[in-house]
């Protein structure tokens, strides 16, 4: 039996929501073998639910990376959040120093529920460089804002116009997910621009759904997707009707917040 193997360099979201274990539940329900680079760990004030970031030190990070990709090579890898400009310069210099292929990057800058770059440093270095080396971008809309230099992505237009822009940076693949941020919508959008075409994905708005992970699983279904081989187009197929079930699904953890059910396509 094949063995797929995708890596993900993120960040470990305390409640099991996003992040690296939103992504390893992801590849275990894709039939890929998940491995992990910790970046950051997050961790949730209960009373609140206000975020704090715990970096890991440069030098744990840089020894994972040696035994995941020098020891033992994925077929694909995404980034998750990476927490400064100084790590987003090493990923960059690891892609190219390892020969890494199949390269999704999720610019995490913000979490559900954020309207503000949370590390600038970590933002900027994304945009200049990191974002050449992606097969595949999957930014939000607030992402996409930010890499397109526009002000605001609200319509499906600006979609189209900020993918234009984010491939010019040197994506070769750029998604774009209106995610339920569109202000007088009823109806999501995703886009996939792939330098000539665009691919549409049209759908509706989950009454009440929990969407916090949807960014980190969305992106790492397009990572195993490209670990077993599919075409971008295939795996954003796959990735899509992964998304639909695992939305519809998805429940409440307490007060704050919610899941998506990774296991839904099993039900
Ligand atoms: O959804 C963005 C995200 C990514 N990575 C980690 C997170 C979050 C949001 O909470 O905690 C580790």
């Amino acid at each position: 039996m094949a063995n797929y193997k995708a890596l993900t360099i993120a960040g470990s979201d305390t409640s099991g929501a996003a992040g690296m274990e939103a992504d390893l539940k992801t590849f275990e329900e894709m039939n890929v073998y998940g491995m992990v680079v910790l970046t950051v760990i997050v961790a949730q004030h209960p009373e609140s639910w206000a975020h704090d970031i715990f970096p890991i030190d440069m030098n744990t990070i840089k020894r994972q990376i040696s035994t995941v990709a020098a020891g033992i090579k994925p077929n694909a890898m995404k980034t998750g959040m990476l927490g400064s400009g100084e790590l987003v310069e090493l990923v960059a210099e690891s892609i190219q120093k390892y020969d890494l292929q199949n390269i999704v990057i999720d610019p995490v800058m913000v979490c559900k529920g954020m309207d503000t770059i949370m590390v600038p440093d970590a933002a900027r270095a994304i945009k200049s460089t990191l974002v050449k080396f992606a097969d595949v971008i999957t930014p939000n809309t607030l992402e996409a804002a930010y890499l397109a230099d526009m002000e605001q992505v609200d319509s499906l237009e600006d979609i189209k116009e900020a993918a234009q822009k984010i491939h010019k940076l040197g994506a070769k693949n750029v998604i774009i997910k209106s995610g339920s941020r569109f202000s007088d919508s009823d109806v999501m959008v995703d886009v996939l621009f792939d330098g000539k075409e665009f691919h549409i994905k049209e759908k509706s708005k989950v009454p009440n759904a929990y969407n916090s992970g949807a960014g980190c699983t969305f992106s790492a279904a397009m990572t195993a997707g490209l670990a077993k081989g599919l075409s971008v187009p295939e795996a954003f197929q796959e990735a899509e009707m992964f998304m639909q079930k695992a939305v519809s699904s998805s429940f409440k953890l307490n007060q704050f917040t919610g899941a998506l059910c990774h296991w839904a396509h099993k039900l």
